[in-house]
């Protein structure tokens, strides 16, 4: 798939955003004004993006504990995202869900999900929904290697397949579950090869090229829209950071992680904007767009009163 130069200066600024976004989140904690954990997505950026634009925005995304890439790419406002992990009212859920509760409906958005594989069955019912109701959208499912090893995996593309569902499954396999790494937990060599036991098309692909993740996504995505079922892409990233906050890592080598770093997507596609000729200065306001986006937003948020007792309870139906 040929990806114009201006769509994939919006890529590369959007991955930016996403990376500047959770950059600001973790000096937020640094300053002790959020409490809990959270799980950043740097160094998947292009995962989140690459998938996202290659879709319409009208198709259905479900993602997992590592989503805030999910949201941004999908076009959510910082500001809301980043109130919600702050617990305030600008919040998409009145900041009342948090990193892993939140979801965005006028965006389609079905939520991020806490639960390892947990939204993996929950795309798979909205992709029945859809079916029924003979619309046109799809649903795209984000989950991790470690969530390919859950039953839910397992018993949701066997009923998609079966029932030739309209949902892509995108699987981010960053090698690792935790401490946990993929070669340890994964009897199959990839998760791709898994999609084939349920005869669904399974296809991995270099998690750090924009370009050809947009290219497969849009591949297993049109595969999915024509009526032909599920397809199963299975991008190969590495996050940068720990699993989730205070985590030392110990369980890999710094030089593992200086390997990937060399691959950073965000650096690849400044090298593929540059090789298209498109000038340094142009990247320098990019990244200034960027940088205003995501402070004025880490600003609004702060400045968003939280939600008190009454507010707390809104929604709560049992
Ligand atoms: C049902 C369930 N089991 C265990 C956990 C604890 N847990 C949180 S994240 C995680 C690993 C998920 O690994 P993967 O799916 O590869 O996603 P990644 O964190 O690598 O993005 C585990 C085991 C959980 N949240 N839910
Ligand atoms: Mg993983």
């Amino acid at each position: 798939m040929q990806v114009t130069t201006e769509r994939l200066k919006e890529a590369f600024q959007r991955m930016l955003e996403i990376r500047l976004f959770e950059e600001a989140l973790g000096e937020l904690f640094a300053k002790n004004l959020l409490g809990g954990t959270s799980h950043f997505c740097i160094g998947q950026e292009v995962c989140a993006v690459g998938t996202v634009f290659a879709v319409e925005d009208t198709d259905w995304l479900v993602s997992n504990h590592r989503g805030h890439g999910h949201l941004l790419a999908r076009g959510l406002d910082p500001a809301r995202v980043m109130g919600e992990l702050l617990g305030r009212r600008n919040g998409y859920c009145g900041g009342r869900g948090g990193s892993q509760h939140m979801c965005a409906m006028e965006h389609h958005f079905l939520g991020t999900n806490g639960i390892t594989g947990g939204g993996i069955p929950i795309g798979t019912g909205a992709a029945l929904a859809l079916k029924h109701q003979r619309r046109s959208e799809i649903v795209v499912v984000f989950f991790g290697d470690g969530a390919s090893n859950q039953g839910t995996f397992h018993e949701s593309l066997n009923m998609a397949s079966l029932w030739k569902l309209p949902v892509l499954y995108v699987c981010e396999n960053n090698g690792y579950g935790m401490s946990n790494p993929a070669s340890a937990s994964m009897a199959a060599q990839t998760v791709a090869a898994r999609a084939g036991a349920y005869a669904i098309p399974g296809q991995t692909c270099d998690g750090m090229d924009i370009e050809a993740v947009m290219g497969a996504a849009a591949e297993a995505a049109a595969h999915v829209r024509a009526g032909k079922g599920p397809a199963l892409l299975e991008l190969l990233t590495y996050r940068f950071c720990g699993h989730s906050r205070n985590d030392p890592r110990v369980y890999r080598t710094r030089e593992e992680e200086a390997r990937w770093q060399q691959r950073d997507g965000i650096g690849l596609t400044e090298s593929k904007l540059l090789d298209r000729g498109v000038s340094p200065a142009d990247l320098a306001s990019l990244r200034e767009a960027a940088e205003a986006r995501i402070d004025a937003a880490v600003k609004t948020a702060m400045a968003a009163p939280c939600g008190d007792r009454q507010h707390a309870l809104g929604g709560v139906y049992a």
